[in-house]
């Protein structure tokens, strides 16, 4: 078999997403995700300009040949760009072998471990009161886990909080808004959040809670010992991770599970964090992570030290990376949860697919490859709308990390 054909589809069914579609010469294609939240062009161009004329020609079932090349050839290895046009091409090899040997993409990687996948979903709102509500309506949809995230009175605006009631999406059209942060506010009340979520849901309920990048490793440590009373499932992203022995600070203080990772793209971003048992999910995922060949040796490498994955799965990982994960979380063994943020009918609508959500649980389909596919006329209907995700700025206007 060989590739006859590639190119990139670029479609804003109310957020932008990059999909790679690849053609052989037996009329089987592949679909793969390339969006890069804020930044989809670069990915587009890097793949266009770049990687597509290097794979014209080539057997797509050398999965791992090609993704040696593409990391070796270019000579300037990783970043998010490089990482997430790699593995649009190797996610959309993958699709294509299922496809050719009539299998969904979990039996290359393994076969089933499992029969379904735990997921959490993100609830949120304006002052805990909202809060509390919105996991009242997210455990009547059937999820067991839940993230929670709430504004607090002193600060105007505040990551995972949507603007206007509904889904939240944190990619705004136009150029960046800013929001505003304190620290000192936000731990002064996150305890009192997971205090009230405990006292009305109980202990059964699966607790998450994200703090996007936003404290220093001692702050972290703080908060994860205050929070421990109530159990939680996963502490997410408490400090950014490029000094990873930062972590080593906040596993000294707290029990807390520690997951990190939605913005690494290779295993260079966690080694220290995995060997030293300084974490316990890894949420790198399929798009920004170098795809299925890449991810599997790094979750096989977690698996040694007792590192679990929780992939990232907020809406701008497009639903070509949803059945890409859920295929791969099917098959691995050191399985953790899976976020999920569901995407609106009209992105649905241009991604048809195989995947499902019942009580709690995903699960891929048995369609072969990965089950998805790109309605291209309606596609063509959302064109592409330049949108950012919001800065963050101290209230005292120090830009800090979003
Ligand atoms: C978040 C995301 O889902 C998450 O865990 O951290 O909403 C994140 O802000 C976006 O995916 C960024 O593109
Ligand atoms: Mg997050």
């Amino acid at each position: 078999m060989k590739i006859t054909n590639a190119y990139v589809n670029i479609t804003s069914p109310g957020r932008n997403f990059v999909t790679l579609k690849i053609e052989t010469d037996e009329g089987i294609y592949g679909l793969g995700d390339g969006t890069l939240n804020g930044r989809e062009l670069a990915v587009a161009s890097y793949l266009t300009d770049h990687v597509i004329p290097c794979i014209i020609g080539r057997d797509p079932f050398q999965t791992e040949d090609i993704w040696q090349y593409l990391y070796r050839a270019p000579y300037w290895r990783r970043g998010p760009v490089t990482m997430a046009a790699i593995a649009a091409v190797d996610i959309a090899l993958w699709d294509i072998k299922g496809k050719a040997l009539n299998t969904p993409v979990y039996n290359l990687l393994g076969g089933k471990s499992r029969e379904g996948m735990l997921v959490y979903c993100h609830a949120n709102g304006k002052d805990i009161e909202h809060a509390l509500e919105d996991v009242a309506k997210h455990q009547e949809m059937g999820y067991k886990a839940i993230r929670v995230q709430s504004g607090f009175p002193g600060l105007a605006s505040t990551y995972g909080v949507s603007k206007k009631p509904g889904r939240y999406e944190p990619a705004e059209r136009g150029l960046p808004s800013e929001y505003e942060w304190s620290t000192e506010i936000y731990l002064r009340h996150v305890p009192e959040l997971f205090a009230r979520v405990r006292e009305t849901f109980g202990e059964e309920l699966l607790l998450l809670h994200d703090c996007h990048h936003r404290m220093t490793p001692i702050e972290a440590g703080r908060l994860g010992k205050e929070l421990e009373p109530f159990h939680l499932f996963w502490m997410e992203d408490p400090t950014p991770a490029e000094l990873q022995e930062g972590f080593k600070i906040i596993r000294q203080h707290t029990t807390t599970p520690i997951a990190v990772g939605e913005v690494f793209n290779s295993i260079w971003d966690a080694h220290d964090l995995i060997r030293n048992q300084w974490i316990d999910y890894l949420r790198m995922t399929l798009v920004h992570g170098g795809g299925f060949t890449h991810l599997k040796k790094v979750a096989d490498f977690a698996e040694l030290y007792h590192v679990r994955t929780g992939f990232h799965g907020a809406t701008d990982l497009s639903p070509v990376t949803m059945a890409a994960a859920l295929h791969f979380d099917t098959a691995i063994h050191n399985f953790g949860i899976q976020e999920h943020m569901p995407h609106t009918d009209e992105t649905d609508a241009v991604f048809p697919h195989n995947y499902s959500f019942k009580d709690g649980i995903m699960t891929p389909g048995d369609a072969p490859g990965l089950g998805v596919d790109l309605d291209e006329a309606l596609a063509a209907k959302y064109p592409y709308q330049r949108a950012y995700l919001p800065i963050n700025r101290k209230l005292d206007g120090t830009l800090t990390d979003w």
